[in-house]
């Protein structure tokens, strides 16, 4: 299992933010370099609408035929999300400089990444950004770091032209071992991208104003494959309505606050409090109290040192675990939180104790419950759910 808290990428943009400014005081004269970010697929009209929406506010209107064109090139679509086994993450196919790579992708980091087995080759297609280097540490104590290019970007029918690209010249055991993934796609906020000495988009960030929309969705299944959409919500994958709360993005992350929780047909008590969506976490990392009255109702069940976690009978039938979340309120099944044998006839829960995190995580032990829309529509970012 693995968690993608970015610890060293919080402390890298941190440093970033701290750093103090060249002193330019005793100049006369000096020259500000210009800096190519991260492109889309070019668009003449989008272009020109970008263009059009600057000057709206001093009296520029836009011809009806550009406002067609521009809106006739946005993108949307959507990728296939296929699960490792046990739901371990769920990989995307890919295309990087012309080849497919099977990416996790990671609402709780924000670097695109190949830490795979050598499989992304940047001398046939990528462009060295000559100096730049990336690092990066998540939660579940696995790493990696590397030199930049620049590539060519395609996520189902959603092409960036020009997309920071960090090739692994060092990973730890974690990635040797997963032999099917190949890397992570960061969904998180830029901000915590950890490419020195500037700082990289992400793949949503680079491509976002080439979107029918703004947003990106994610619809994560148990044991089988889903999918990610970019720009549009497809209606026929939820039931109900989508119910939004706000986010906020101080640490990048996809951070929320979650209300009430119960267990079985039990009533809800507590408040689970500050969390994140994070779809690059397989399971449920919640506060002490919960996981605790979660478990008293499974007989046999038991803190192990030894696991590293909750544990119980893989005989067990597991209650159902819900929580409201703006409002509304979403059960993860029961059969969700029996996340894999140990091998000696116990199991070990999809739920665990955020002890030590500080905050809840969201993995996808619940959002394969949900579908879960990552929206930039509004003024600022928020989050909404609704049940599959
Ligand atoms: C993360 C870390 C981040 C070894 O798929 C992975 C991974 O594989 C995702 C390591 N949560």
């Amino acid at each position: 299992m693995q968690y993608s808290l970015t610890a060293a990428a919080l402390v890298a943009s941190a440093t970033l933010c701290l750093a103090a400014p060249a002193d330019i005081s005793k100049r006369s004269s000096f020259v500000v370099d210009q800096v190519a970010a991260g492109q889309v697929l070019k668009s003449g009209p989008i272009q020109m609408m970008q263009t059009y929406n600057k000057y709206a506010k001093v009296g520029a209107v836009a011809p009806s035929a550009v406002v067609d064109a521009a809106a006739a090139a946005k993108q949307s679509g959507s990728v296939s999300a296929n699960p490792e086994q046990y739901d371990q993450s769920y990989l995307c196919p890919v295309s990087v400089g012309g080849q497919t790579l099977n990416l996790d992708f990671d609402t709780g980091s924000a670097d695109l990444q190949s830490s795979g087995h050598a499989k992304y080759n940047p001398s046939t297609s990528g462009t060295k950004k000559s100096g730049y280097t990336w690092k990066i540490s998540y939660g579940d104590g696995s790493g990696a770091g590397g030199t930049v290019y620049s590539d060519k970007v395609v996520v189902g029918p959603v092409t960036a032209t020009s997309q920071a690209v960090e090739a692994a010249t060092s990973v730890s055991a974690q990635f040797t071992q997963d032999t099917d993934n190949d890397g992570l796609l960061g969904l998180a906020f830029s901000s915590i991208n950890t490419v020195q000495p500037q700082q990289q988009t992400t793949f949503f960030d680079t491509v976002k104003s080439s979107l029918a929309s703004p947003l990106f969705t994610a619809d994560l299944k148990h044991a089988a494959a889903g999918s990610y959409g970019f720009g549009y919500i497809d209606s026929s994958k939820y039931v109900g309505s989508i119910t939004y709360v706000p986010v906020s993005t101080a640490n990048g992350f996809w951070e929320f606050t979650a209300g009430a929780y119960a267990v079985g047909s039990g009533s809800s008590s507590g408040s689970i409090g500050d969390a994140i969506a994070d779809t690059g976490t397989s399971l449920m990392y919640i506060p002490t109290a919960a996981v605790t009255a979660y478990y008293k109702q499974v007989s046999g069940a038991q803190n192990s040192q030894n696991a590293g976690g909750y544990i119980f009978p893989c005989s067990s039938t597991l209650p159902n675990f819900k929580v409201t979340i703006g409002g509304a309120t979403y059960t993860v099944p029961g059969s969700y939180i029996n996340y894999a044998p140990n091998g000696d006839g116990t199991c070990f829960g999809g739920i665990q104790a955020n002890t030590g995190i500080g905050f809840t995580i969201f993995g996808d032990v619940f959002l394969k419950a949900v579908f879960a829309v990552f929206d930039q529509t509004q003024s600022s970012p928020r989050l909404g759910f609704a049940n599959q």
